[in-house]
């Protein structure tokens, strides 16, 4: 029997051949293995029907194929998952061989229309009967490994019984809850000037305080807000928090600015570029104290849409940086056409330069690509004075990681700028009227830290 299913209708199919496929388990000593399949770019596309991503996905839906026995059966599911059913496995380390051999397929790089896509699969493995009881079970059961393997950053995962099921799904529905209810806070990571060594600007990292669970990290809820559309008021959370912050300090004579972390969900919205106007102006900062970074499978998702919006934002004086430089697609095309002024080296490369020739290679070239192209170039993950020390002979213009400082409170920042100030202005420090602004917006200013607590 071959009866390969591709199509979304298809899932019902898929959902009997699992009924079977467990009643058949049921009688014998054998197992049913459900793999979860997620694709970094495919499932977090906004525009999953765009040509080129349904393109993609068959590609990828193929080399699956190519990998898995005539009597498995592999199902592409509406949110744009893979789901793999193996009929007859002995136990976990049947399916975890599978799984290897698929993640070996799937990390293939694909040319696709002159550009090459890394796709970046992880797997969440569960069995009948190990480790649920039915077959709806079982796809929860999987999903459940999944996240973990999200979580863990592991490309595989199979389901653990004390892997917590009531956290995850605690997180989907209290995260809206944990905007309006200011459960969400901020961090402030400092990126250096290497030439001065003064403070150029601060990374903004949103952090969630769960009042049952603890913190939570943007890892795990990020995910959560983009399938659940919470990105959007998410996002304008943090940017109104953040540039309230950032007024704060410019006002007291702290020239620095803020980078805010937008998600590929943010660039699809129409309305971004007419709320950051609305925002900037109400928070009265001027737009050039702001920048977004964005990743580059964000920008590749729709290209040409996402050049529309970035001109627009851009033309309001917001600045751009595409973070995680790296690690994504690789299609110098488009970044030299893009409206962006920065690149950020990812961490990847840079932690391990030191005693890795490859990736200090790398980190060099993507400094002079990156200067080449009329680019401010920041390493991420600086962790020691050598890879410092490093970046300065590279020319490497900025400098961010835990050799300077983790991403710390804003009233800790004080203290940072004790130690390394950023340029300070001239300018007479203005005490602003932080009740306007409250009032101004929607949102309340009691996180914006006016003076140090030391
Ligand atoms: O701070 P931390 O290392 O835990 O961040 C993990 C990831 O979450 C990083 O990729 C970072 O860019 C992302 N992140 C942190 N804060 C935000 C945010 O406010 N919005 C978005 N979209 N991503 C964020
Ligand atoms: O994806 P993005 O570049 O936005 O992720 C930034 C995150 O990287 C920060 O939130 C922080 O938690 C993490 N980070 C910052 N500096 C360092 C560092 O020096 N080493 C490591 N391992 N992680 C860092
Ligand atoms: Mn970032």
């Amino acid at each position: 029997m071959n009866l390969a299913i591709a199509d979304l209708s298809a899932n019902t199919v898929f959902e009997v051949r699992l009924r079977q496929a467990i009643l058949a388990a049921q009688h014998c000593v054998k197992q049913v293995g459900l793999l979860l399949i997620e694709t970094e770019n495919i499932a977090n596309f906004p525009t999953y029907n765009s040509a080129l991503v349904q393109e993609l996905a068959q590609t990828i839906w193929g080399r699956a194929r190519t990998v898995l026995r005539d009597s498995d059966t592999i199902a592409r599911m509406d949110d744009g998952r893979l789901a793999v059913l193996l009929p007859s496995v002995a136990g976990p380390e049947d399916v975890s061989f599978v799984a290897g051999k698929l993640l070996t397929k799937l990390e293939e790089p694909i040319q696709l229309e002159g550009s090459t896509f890394n796709v970046h699969p992880r797997i969440g493995i569960a069995l009948f009967p190990e480790h649920s009881t039915s077959a709806d079970k079982l796809v929860h059961t999987a999903d459940i490994a999944l996240t973990n393997a999200k979580r863990t950053n592991k490309r595989y995962v199979l389901y653990a019984q004390d892997q917590n099921v009531s956290r995850t799904l605690l997180r989907m529905s209290e995260l809206r809850q944990a905007i309006v209810a200011d459960q969400l806070f901020l961090l402030y990571q400092p990126k250096i000037n290497l030439k001065t060594g003064s403070v150029a600007g601060l990374e903004v990292l949103t952090r969630w305080q769960h009042p049952d669970l603890g913190l939570i990290s943007p890892d795990e809820f990020i995910p959560v807000a983009e399938r659940t559309g919470l990105i959007i008021p998410l996002t304008l959370w943090v940017l109104h928090h953040s540039l309230l912050q950032c007024r704060a300090w410019n006002d007291m004579g702290f020239d620095v600015t803020v980078a805010v972390n937008l998600s590929m969900w943010n660039l699809e919205a129409q309305e971004l570029p007419d709320q950051l106007d609305g925002l900037i102006k109400s928070i009265g900062l001027p737009s050039n104290k702001l920048e977004l970074e964005i990743t580059e499978s964000a920008i590749m998702v729709d290209p040409q849409k996402t050049m529309r919006t970035l001109t627009l934002i851009r033309d309001l004086g917001v600045r751009f940086a595409i973070d995680d430089f790296g690690t994504g697609y690789s299609s110098l095309t488009h970044l030299r056409k893009l409206p962006v002024g920065g690149i950020k080296i990812d961490k990847s490369f840079v932690k391990s330069m030191e005693f890795d020739r490859d990736n200090a290679v790398i980190v060099r070239s993507i400094i002079d690509l990156g200067h080449n192209l009329g680019l401010n170039v920041t390493a991420e993950g600086v962790e020691t004075q050598d890879a410092k020390d490093m970046l300065l002979t590279f020319g490497c213009d900025e400098a961010q990681g835990y050799y300077y400082s983790h991403p710390i409170l804003a009233h800790e920042i004080f203290q940072f700028f004790q130690r390394l100030p950023p340029k300070v202005t001239t300018s007479p420090v203005t005490v602003p009227n932080y009740s306007d602004i409250a009032k101004n917006g929607n949102m309340l200013s009691s996180q914006v830290v006016l003076q140090s607590t030391q």
